[in-house]
């Protein structure tokens, strides 16, 4: 009869024991969901990772894309998927139109303007020279 009582309460430790094995396993993978990053705001123009090192200006992928067509009074989006800093300024790395200037953007930042005139804008990142982009503003 002793043996019996073993076996009986092995089992119920073991049952226990995969229950809350499961229960926990459970509430970490619910905490790593809740917990993972989200992006809400969809850019026309995304600043991806890595290009805060040289190498995407070779591919024209500073700034994805890196030349966009708009209408007049249309706005354009920038939104900075990359881990580092970086901004979108109107001009040249040497010579910033004063048109418009994100200020340095935080990652998962992102910067909106309106263009209300036609036009060649390019711009640029402060913090990067080798990052240039591009807006064609068209008549409606
Ligand atoms: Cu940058």
């Amino acid at each position: 009869m002793e043996r019996k009582k073993i076996v009986t309460s092995s089992f119920i430790v073991i049952i226990v024991g995969i229950t809350l094995g499961i229960v926990i396993l459970y509430q970490n993978a619910n905490f790593t969901h809740v917990d993972e990053p989200k992006m809400i705001i969809k850019g026309d123009v995304v600043m991806s990772t890595k290009v805060s090192r040289p190498g995407c200006e070779k591919t024209d992928s500073c700034y994805t894309p890196s030349k966009i067509i708009i209408k007049q009074h249309d706005s354009v989006t920038w939104v900075n998927e990359d881990v580092a800093f970086h901004s979108v300024t109107s001009g040249y790395y040497d010579k910033p139109s004063g048109l418009f200037d994100s200020g340095y953007l935080d990652p998962e930042g992102s910067f909106t303007f309106i263009f209300e005139n036609i036009g060649t804008y390019d711009y640029f990142c402060t913090l990067h020279p080798w990052m240039k982009g591009q807006v064609i503003v068209e008549l409606i």
